[in-house]
C-alpha cells in the first residue's frame, strides 16, 4: 500500500462522518471491555457512548493520561484477553514504570498500514533500501518502521542503533538510500561521514525518515545540508500506538494525521478546555479504530496546533504543527517560560558552534539561574580570549532579546558535549537536589 488516494484525500465531511461512527462504536467498546473506561464513562454520563451525537460530544469523555498508564500497570487497560494480543511494546520511561501498549493481530496490520502511509508521504518507495538505526527491543520506533516499510515494499536493515562505523559500512556496502532514525542520530552519523575516510559520494543516501523527538526547521536543514538528503519528520508515541500517527508530505507544511485512525483536539493545558484550529495548546488523541488498548482522550503533553486548511500535496487530513516540546519539558526560568526547541533555534543560526548544546538549571540564591553550554566547531577559537568572550556575548545577548531572559553561555571545546543515538537528553535541572 502506498498513496492510499481514497483515504487520504476523503472530503472532510466523510473523514468527520467516519471518525463519529467510529468515535460512538469505540466508546461502546470502551464501556463494555476496560473497566477504568467503564466507570469514567458511567460518571461521565456517557455510558456507551448515548451522549455522543456528534464529533464535538467528543469533550463529555473524560480525558486519560499517563498516570492511568501507570496505575494499571502492565496490561489494566487491555480491552481484549491476553491470547488476543501478539505483542507487546513499552516506552522506557526515563522514572518509574514503562508504559506499555499491546496489539492484537488487527492492530498490529492497521499499524504497518499508517506507518506505510508515512514513509510513502515522505518519499519512500519500493525501490529504497532503507536502514533502521532506531534500538530494536520494546521501543515502538524500529519495528514499527520496520513493518512499515515492507508494506510499501521498500528494502529494510534491520540495524539497530550503535556502532557507528557498522552503520557507515552498512550504508555503503548495501547501497543504502534512506535513514530511520532520531534527528540527534543522524546528527550524529553525519558528523561521523565527515570524519571518516570516506567521502559523501561513497553513500547513496538520498531521504531521513526521522521522528520519535522534536526537529526544528533549523536542525533539519543541517541535517539535510551535511548530508544531502531530503528529510521528512514522523510523530507518534507508545500510548497510541508508536510511529504513524502523523508525518510530513512532500509540502513539509505539518504533518497529515492519520485521522481515520486517530481523532485529534488541542487543549489549553492548564483548564482543559478545548481551543480552535490554530490556537497551540496540549495534543490530546483518541484512537478510533485500537483494539488492544483502546485510548479515549489521551493527554500528550506534546504542545503543537492542528490545521484542516487544504493541503498542496492534495490530502485532507489535517495537519500538526512541529511541536515545541512537551509540557513536561518546558523549563520555568525566573517566570519565563522556555522550550529547548527556542533555544536550539537561536543557536543553529549563530556560527562557529555546533548543533551540540546541554541546558543546566540551578537555583542561586533562590534564584533559577539557566545555563547554556554550547560547542565550538573550531578549537582554534579556544585560544583567543577575545573572540571567545564576544562570541558568548553575543549568544547571551541574542537569548536575552530572544527569550526575555538572562542566561549564562560557556563555550566548551568541539566533540566534548555528549552525542546521542537514541533520543537526546538535552536538560540537567538540579534545583530540586
Ligand atoms: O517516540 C514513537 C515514535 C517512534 C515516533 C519513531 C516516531 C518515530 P515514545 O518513545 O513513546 O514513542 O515517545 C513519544 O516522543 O510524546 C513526543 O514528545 C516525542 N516525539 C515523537 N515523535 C516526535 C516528532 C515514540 N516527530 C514522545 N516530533 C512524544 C517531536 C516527537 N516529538
Amino acid at each position: 500500500m502506498i498513496f492510499q488516494k481514497d483515504i487520504e484525500t476523503m472530503p472532510r465531511k466523510d473523514i468527520e462522518a467516519l471518525q463519529l461512527v467510529r468515535l460512538k462504536r469505540l466508546v461502546k467498546y470502551c464501556y463494555d471491555n476496560v473497566p477504568l473506561y467503564h466507570q469514567r464513562l458511567t460518571d461521565a454520563k456517557v455510558f456507551d457512548g448515548e451522549r455522543i451525537k456528534k464529533l464535538s460530544d467528543i469533550q463529555y469523555i473524560p480525558f486519560t493520561t499517563k498516570d492511568d498508564f501507570r496505575d494499571n500497570y502492565p496490561f489494566g487497560l487491555n480491552a481484549v484477553p491476553m491470547k488476543d494480543i501478539v505483542r507487546i511494546h513499552a516506552s522506557s520511561g526515563t522514572t518509574g514504570k514503562p508504559t506499555v501498549g499491546v496489539y492484537t493481530k488487527d492492530d498490529l496490520k492497521i499499524w504497518a498500514d499508517c506507518v506505510a502511509r508515512v514513509a510513502a508521504a515522505g518519499g519512500v518507495t519500493a525501490d529504497d533500501i532503507i536502514q533502521i538505526s532506531f534500538g530494536y527491543g520494546l521501543f515502538t520506533g524500529a519495528l514499527g518502521l520496520h513493518y512499515g516499510l515492507e508494506n510499501i515494499g521498500a528494502t529494510v536493515i534491520p540495524a539497530s542503533s550503535g556502532n557507528t562505523e557498522k552503520q557507515l559500512m552498512m550504508m555503503r556496502d548495501y547501497g543504502v538510500t534512506g535513514l530511520v532514525a532520531t534527528p540527534s542520530y543522524a546528527l550524529y552519523l553525519s558528523e561521523a561521514i565527515k570524519e571518516g575516510k570516506y567521502p559523501l559520494s561513497d553513500y547513496k543516501l538520498k531521504l531521513g525518515i526521522l521522528g520519535s523527538e522534536p526537529c526544528t526547521e533549523a536542525m533539519r536543514s543541517q541535517i539535510e545540508n551535511n548530508l544531502g538528503i531530503y528529510v521528512s519528520d514522523n510523530y507518534g508515541m507508545t500510548e497510541l500506538g508508536g510511529p504513524g500517527v502523523s508525518g510530513d508530505c512532500t509540502a513539509r507544511d505539518g504533518m497529515h494525521f492519520a485521522e481515520d485512525h486517530f481523532l485529534p483536539e488541542i487543549i489549553n493545558t492548564d483548564t482543559g478546555e478545548r481551543l480552535d484550529e490554530g490556537e497551540v495548546g496540549e495534543l490530546v488523541v483518541t484512537t478510533l479504530t485500537k483494539r488492544g488498548m483502546p485510548v479515549l482522550r489521551y493527554r500528550t503533553k506534546d504542545i503543537t496546533k492542528l490545521s484542516y486548511q487544504p493541503c498542496s500535496c492534495g490530502r485532507t487530513h489535517c495537519r500538526m504543527s512541529k511541536t515545541m516540546g512537551r509540557t513536561d519539558d518546558m523549563l520555568i526560568i525566573k517566570g519565563v517560560n522556555v522550550f529547548p526547541t527556542q533555544i536550539e533555534n537561536i543557536l543553529i543560526e549563530i556560527e562557529d558552534i555546533a548543533p551540540h548544546y546541554m541546558l543546566v538549571v540551578t537555583r542561586e540564591n533562590f534564584r533559577d539561574a539557566l545555563e547554556i553550554k554550547v560547542e565550538l566547531t573550531n578549537a582554534s577559537l579556544l585560544e583567543n580570549y577575545q573572540s571567545l568572550n564576544n562570541l558568548r556575548a553575543y549568544i547571551e545577548h541574542k537569548m536575552q532579546s530572544i527569550l526575555g531572559l538572562r542566561t549564562k553561555v560557556t563555550l566548551v571545546a568541539p566533540k566534548t558535549l555528549e552525542r546521542f543515538q537514541g533520543k537526546a537528553k538535552r536538560i540537567v535541572d538540579l534545583r530540586n537536589q
